[in-house]
């Protein structure tokens, strides 16, 4: 899997190359990632990128020619690696708040993929011409906005990059995660480790009796109602999808007929 990434801040894409779970899969050469600065794409003196926006207005926008230039010469890079499949090219990626909003599920396709090059727009926004011809999809991470479109990137490559078989130590995490198929859409109950008590609050004795089965009712119990409480929408749609127990639906309503 490779990802190459057009942005102004190269060096910002170190955190996800270098470190963490993400970085030791970089290391074992489960993905790859190649940075292409725009202003490596210019032509004049100055290298310059943006301009002011038609139509008057605050800030500037990202010129579409670096962009285009720096796609081309990403595309050129992935065909002679022979970075996606015969006869295919990559999907063109802008992150940014008009997409659809990145799902884990969305995360799951993202991994069965061969990658994409990702677009991280700076200033005001991207010249729509440079949208129009070579942006295939745009993604969001939710509805709220950033000084740019790094950030974003790197929160989708990590919930990609983690996803991909042997990136992670121990095989059940990725399973066990909040959102996981195991979890029927609940959230992930919660964690303790030692001390047995810490300033006077012990782990919850079932956590503590070795008994696998009280354990994990117990576990299914509290992704229940952490779920029930913070996210009525999730219960809904695991609901509607079949994904509840007739015993589910017996702690969810006993807790909700409790004084
Ligand atoms: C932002 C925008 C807002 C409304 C309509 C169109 C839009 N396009 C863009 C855009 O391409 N923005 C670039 C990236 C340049 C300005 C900073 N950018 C950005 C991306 N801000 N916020 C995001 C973002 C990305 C993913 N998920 C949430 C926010």
């Amino acid at each position: 899997m490779r990802f190459d990434l057009i942005t102004l801040f190269p060096p910002m894409f170190a955190a996800v190359r270098d470190l963490g779970i993400t970085g030791r899969a970089h290391a074992h050469g489960l993905w790859s990632l190649v940075t292409w600065n725009p202003r490596d794409f210019t032509h004049d003196l100055h290298r310059t990128v943006d301009d002011r926006p038609y139509g008057g207005g605050p800030g500037m926008v990202m010129m579409a020619e670096p962009l285009a230039q720096a796609v081309e010469a990403a595309r050129l890079a992935r065909l002679e690696a022979g970075a996606d499949a015969e006869g295919a090219s990559a999907p063109v990626v802008l992150l940014s708040p008009v997409g659809h909003v990145h799902t884990q599920a969305a995360a799951q396709a993202w991994s069965q993929g061969t990658g994409a090059i990702l677009i991280c727009g700076r200033y005001e926004g991207v010249d729509q011409r440079f949208i129009d011809r070579y942006v295939t999809q745009q993604v969001s991470l939710g509805d709220f906005v950033l000084s740019g479109g790094e950030l974003g990137a790197m929160v989708l490559l990590d919930s990609v990059v983690r996803l991909l078989p042997g990136a992670l130590h121990d095989a059940e995490s990725a399973v066990q995660d909040s959102f996981s198929p195991t979890l029927d859409g609940l959230l992930d109950s919660p964690h303790y480790t030692r001390p047995e008590v810490w300033r006077e609050d012990p782990v919850p004795a079932p956590l503590l009796s070795g008994h696998h089965a009280h354990i994990a009712a117990w576990r299914r119990e509290r992704s229940l109602a952490l779920t029930a409480t913070h996210r009525p929408d999730l219960i809904e749609a695991a609901r509607d999808s079949g994904r509840l127990s007739a015993g589910d639906e017996r702690l969810l309503h006993d807790r909700s007929h409790k004084s």
